[in-house]
């Protein structure tokens, strides 16, 4: 028997079953998108992934695509789909109504993650359940039209020759099937755009009008930066401040239904709605964030002007009792860190915050509310979309990195970076700049050396502190760099004295280490 024949029937068959579910994900994508996003089944199923992935390898991911994780997840969810639908398409060339059946299976897969979630209406379901029965549709027209085989060739079709219709010659089939998959195709394309459109409303929502200051925040020195060409700016932009966290799309928080309730070890739970936390005395506080994934010399860090309440006055409100050493913050997505319970209530400026560089926080940096804790990295502190505040211990309560091997308790390490020259970059010869940043929050940076190939460590300039709980600036010139390759290091020294090690090893449990080290060439 030839082979090619076949081999084409296949293809006819993988086609029918990718523009089926082309249709059935593109149309539910769009619907959905249109009117409850979170319902839309791509984005569902990519986020029921993301707690079934491999708990060591999900964080070193996320950080390794940054921002762009969400897009990676989805568009891997969307590709596994496509090939499922592809093998169910062949399949259809030999059991036809099997593969159907399958097709219809499948595609209530989406339909009952979207059930299961917590926050579920049961309208979510039908965005899925449309683009399925049309997904079904063109599965079953497709292969009526002569997708199961050639024109003619088809014994089965034969077989049932009455009651299948004239198959189309092969070119009109692809036409239609192409047509079918483009359509698809274009309304995962729109829904994008439609996304895009309802991420611009969650951000209106974001324009609550926020309140004076009663502590404005230090105002920054100039001499806060070193004013060397390419080095990241002192305060971070909130467009350009790194996003990590576990949502594929920032939930939306309604701030008239936001509220913060404090419970657990407490002589008085207390609750706090947005409008009486707005009328508390807020305070403006400069406080650099660091993700405990942040790769030696990356950018997983940023420094803002956080505008909120301190969280060690809400605790007071409530009592929390003396054996209590570890408050769980709980999001409205269903993320939770645990802090320890002394660095929210010591004297350092840990934030209830709503505000960020003087705006209410973005969507995706935790609208209406966040928690901010100076000296801890982000994943056991800074919950974003944070709903509630259960005061327990150590040995109760489990967040969820620390579930997935991530310490329980994780404080900031000192660090650095070099910004300019950048890695592999090239400088014109004669004097050379070099520029970057340094962190050891809660202890302050003392000193930072740099070594340009294998020379002597020499100390850098340090721009102004301006908290120590900021990052600070530093820079060094070096005077005659020869043309040809070079490298360059870093390493910080903290307040305490402690200097950054030069020891690499990997992010988990609790950050990576080692000194950034460059190589660039002068020409
Ligand atoms: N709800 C929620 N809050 C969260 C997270 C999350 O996954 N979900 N990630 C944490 C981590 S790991 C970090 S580093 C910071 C990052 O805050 P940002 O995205 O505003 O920079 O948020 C923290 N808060
Ligand atoms: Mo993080």
């Amino acid at each position: 028997m030839n082979p090619y024949p076949r081999a084409r029937r296949r293809l006819r068959g993988a086609l029918v079953g990718i523009a089926a579910t082309l249709v059935m994900f593109g149309l539910a994508d769009l619907i959905a998108r249109a009117f409850s996003p979170s319902a839309a089944p791509l984005l569902t199923l990519g986020q029921a992934i993301i707690p079934l992935a491999p708990p060591a390898a999900i964080k070193p991911v996320i950080a390794l695509f940054g921002d762009n994780d969400k897009v990676v997840l989805v568009l891997s969810t969307g590709l596994g789909a496509l090939v499922l639908g592809g093998l169910i398409g062949i399949l259809a060339l030999s059991h036809r109504r099997l593969a159907t059946l399958f097709l219809l299976i499948a595609g209530l897969v989406p339909a009952v993650v979207i059930v299961l979630r917590p926050e579920a209406n049961a309208s979510d379901i039908v965005p899925t359940l449309i683009g399925l029965t049309l997904g079904i549709a063109v599965f079953v027209v497709l292969l009526r039209l002569g997708g199961s085989g050639e024109p003619g060739s088809d014994r089965r079709g034969a077989e049932h020759g009455s009651r299948t219709p004239e198959p189309l010659s092969r070119r009109r089939f692809f036409t239609l099937a192409g047509a079918f998959g483009a359509i698809g195709a274009v309304t995962i394309a729109a829904g994008q755009t439609v996304a895009s459109l309802a991420q611009d409303a969650g951000a209106a929502v974001a324009q609550l009008v926020l309140p004076r200051p009663a502590k404005k925040a230090e105002p920054i020195p100039a001499k806060a930066s070193t004013d060397v060409t390419g080095t990241a700016p002192f305060l971070t932009d909130p467009q350009d401040f790194y996003r990590i966290d576990t949502v594929l799309a920032p939930p939306v928080v309604d701030p008239e239904q936001w509220s913060l309730r404090i419970h657990g070890m407490v002589a008085e739970e207390v609750t706090l709605t947005m409008d009486e936390l707005l009328d508390l005395p807020l305070e403006e506080h400069h406080i650099t964030l660091t993700c405990v994934s942040n790769p030696v010399g990356g950018d997983l860090v940023g420094n803002a002007t956080w505008l909120g309440y301190p969280v060690r006055e809400l605790l007071k409100r409530a009592r929390p009792s003396a054996d209590a050493d570890m408050v769980l913050s709980h999001s409205f997505d269903g993320f939770t860190a645990s802090t320890p319970i002394t660095a929210l209530t010591d004297d350092r400026d840990s934030l209830l915050a709503v505000g960020m560089n003087g705006q209410a926080l973005p969507p995706e940096h935790g609208f209406p509310a966040r928690l901010v804790v100076p000296g801890l990295y982000g994943f056991v502190s800074a919950t974003k979309w944070v709903t509630e505040l259960e005061v327990t211990r150590f040995d109760e309560k489990t967040s969820y990195w620390t579930d997935r091997g991530w310490d329980a308790k994780a404080p900031i390490l000192v660090a650095s970076r070099i910004e300019v020259p950048k890695p592999l970059g090239k400088v014109s010869a004669g004097s050379l700049q070099v520029g970057g940043t340094a962190w050891a929050q809660r202890s302050g940076i003392d000193r930072v050396e740099v070594r340009l190939d294998d020379g002597e460590w020499t100390e850098a300039d340090l721009a102004e502190e301006v908290t120590i709980d900021t990052w600070r600036q530093w820079r060094t010139d070096f005077a005659e760099v020869e043309p040809g390759s070079h490298t360059l290091t870093v390493r910080a020294t903290d307040k305490d004295g402690t200097v950054q090690t030069a020891k690499r090893r990997d992010a988990i449990p609790n950050s990576a280490t080692g000194h950034h080290h460059i190589q660039f060439r002068v020409e």
